[in-house]
């Protein structure tokens, strides 16, 4: 009989996951951990069965039935299994609600998102829904719009599916992804009550209860800041549509599990969420929350990826041994963990941050910090977690590329990382922003507190931020130099401040439990280098075609 490989295995993803263990153990009190504790295991326990029954069924997708058998008009969509699960998850382990709850202090954060990022993979994208509709109440709780914060955020915070609400955020049309300003949709009064007129070009999760959403209030004038707020739900109280219709559903690269459309808005009926101008101001928490959730789900892929990929190499032999013997394959591994256990350390940390935030008893420098931090994490893991998943798929040899395997899906999902809340572009003008209006000392002193001595790896952190800094000495005023080069300046402070953060945690491990992994991970880091810096603009020659003479 010929040869047949095992496939891999994913153990209990919360028993099985040092760093996500390690990290909690230092930064959560015991008894907050010991609380946490067993749904963490219930969900890593999930995780695992998830991949192995996954490996029995075809992928499913959404489905969208515009007519009744009668003619009429219903748009009516049909979930996947784990999508239709999705809601009684959400509620039973509070993956919204545990970040808004007092129980737990400024460790909410953390504790919600070390669920978050149990549950993201197995899941199938459930948790687009549940990071809009955590944005959502944090808009609306930012808005003072005291009538919808008491109708809608206990919704959106509930612990029983029966009465949980998702949210969609719909700011997607054709004139603009990332630029808003040209939005199409118009709000008009009739009748005394507000209704919109438009079409949404991406709505992710369109089965979801309500959306906020721009519009342009009739009369008002051109750009962003003209544009207002909306509160929508999507459906009336007899459960027909509110105003809207469903064009079709998207054929998309990845995240195929998750409803998104294009809808059409004819009438429907809408309410301001914080007066009838700068909605873009009012919608930035959402932005800013979804963002964290984005580089939380990033980081699941990731990790998932990895376990996958080094479980397997202790089961394929090539040449004799074991891929986990092969000195290549394992530095190729090993150099994917350093990479991932960085950003983690990253990640957590602006997690911890916007729980001390959020709970008021954060500094204004730990504010300028998460500012800063949030657009960075977002990028940067966006962009790790498409290498990472792709060096997966590759340590797979040809299984790799097999879709039912199930690991072309994760390079397939994690593009969407760096794409939707906002592209590592928009992400790293919008970091470079932050610094040209507020500087980087206020940033630096946050991460500074509380520091813990870490030797020369927090020399290379140094150093590096002392070259982001002398970078924009250099460039200050040269605004096109500035914007051609904010990627590489976003990523130097991202890496920077991951590895501080990581040689921080690098010595607690050392100190308390004598672990050198850390370290080994931060040596690694540090030597895939930390500076990312431009140095110069390219060439405006390089994009001259004759066609566009
Ligand atoms: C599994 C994980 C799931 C994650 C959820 C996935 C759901 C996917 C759904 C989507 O992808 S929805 C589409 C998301 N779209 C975007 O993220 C848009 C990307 N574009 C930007 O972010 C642009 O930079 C932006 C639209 C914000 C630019 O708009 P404008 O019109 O040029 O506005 P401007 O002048 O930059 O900002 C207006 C105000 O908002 C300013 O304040 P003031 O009015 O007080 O001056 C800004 O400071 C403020 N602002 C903008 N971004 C902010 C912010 N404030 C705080 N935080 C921010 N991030």
């Amino acid at each position: 009989m010929s040869f047949v490989q095992d496939a891999p295995v994913l153990a209990n993803q919360y028993t099985d996951d040092r760093v996500l263990r390690s990290w909690l153990e230092r930064n959560l009190p015991q008894p907050i951990r010991a609380a946490i504790e067993p749904d963490l295991d219930e969900l890593g326990a999930h995780a695992a069965r998830a991949w192995r029954d996954a490996r029995e069924r075809s992928p499913a997708t959404p489905t969208l039935t515009r007519h009744d058998a009668w003619g009429e008009r219903v748009d009516r969509i049909e979930l996947t299994p784990a999508w239709r699960d999705g809601p009684a998850r959400a509620a039973r382990y509070g993956l919204v609600a545990a970040g808004h709850e007092s129980r737990h202090g400024a460790h909410a954060r953390s504790d919600q998102f070390a669920r978050v990022y149990l549950q993201h993979v197995a899941s199938e994208f459930f948790t687009c829904p549940l990071a809009m509709s955590d944005g959502a109440a944090s808009a609306l709780e930012a808005s003072g719009n005291r009538s919808l914060v008491e109708r809608v955020v206990p919704r959106l915070l509930s612990r029983d599916p029966a009465t949980l609400w998702l949210s969609g955020q719909w700011m997607t049309e054709t004139s603009g992804g990332s630029d808003v300003s040209r939005t199409e949709t118009v709000a008009r009064q009739e009748a005394g009550r507000w209704r919109l007129y438009g079409r949404k070009w991406f709505t992710s999760a369109i089965h979801a209860d309500m959306a906020l959403t721009l519009a342009r209030p009739g009369g008002a004038g051109d750009g962003s800041a003209a544009l207002a707020l909306f509160h929508v739900e999507t459906r009336d109280a007899r459960g027909r549509w509110n105003g809207l219709r469903i064009e079709r559903l998207k054929d998309k690269l990845g995240t195929r599990e998750l409803p998104t459309a294009e809808i059409r808005l004819d009438a429907a009926l809408a309410e301001p969420v914080a007066g009838l101008d700068h909605g873009v101001r009012a919608i930035a928490p959402m932005l800013n929350v979804t963002r964290v959730w984005n580089a939380v789900c990033a980081l699941a892929t990731m990790r998932r990826a990895i376990a996958l990929a080094v479980d397997y190499a202790h089961r394929r032999t090539a040449f004799g041994v074991k891929l986990v013997d092969q000195p290549l394959h394992r530095a190729t591994l090993a150099a994917m963990q350093a990479e991932f256990e960085a950003a983690f350390a990253f990640v957590f940390f602006v997690t911890g941050l916007l729980g001390r935030v959020e709970t008021g008893v954060a500094s204004d420098d730990e504010r300028a910090l998460l500012r800063l931090a949030t657009p960075l994490a977002k990028l940067w893991t966006g962009k790790l977690a498409v290498e990472i998943t792709s060096e997966a798929c590759e340590a797979f040899g040809g299984a790799g590329y097999i879709e039912n395997t199930g690991l072309p899906l994760l390079l397939r999902d994690a593009q969407v990382y760096p794409i939707w809340e906002g592209t590592t572009n928009v992400l790293a003008l919008d970091a470079l922003r932050v610094v040209l209006e507020r500087g980087l000392d206020a940033p630096a002193r946050a991460l500074d507190a509380g520091r813990e001595p870490a030797g020369m790896h927090n020399e290379a952190a140094t150093t590096a931020l002392a070259a982001a800094r002398a970078w924009l000495d250099r460039h200050a005023g040269d605004r096109a130099a500035l914007e051609a080069g904010a990627r590489g300046f976003a990523l130097t402070l991202a890496r920077a401040i991951a590895a501080t953060l990581l040689a921080r945690h690098a010595e607690w491990a050392m100190r308390t439990t004598n672990d050198p992994r850390p370290r080994a991970a931060l040596g690694l880091f540090v030597a895939h280098g930390l500076i990312r810096l431009a140095e110069s603009a390219p060439d405006d020659a390089l994009l001259l075609a004759d066609r566009y003479d």
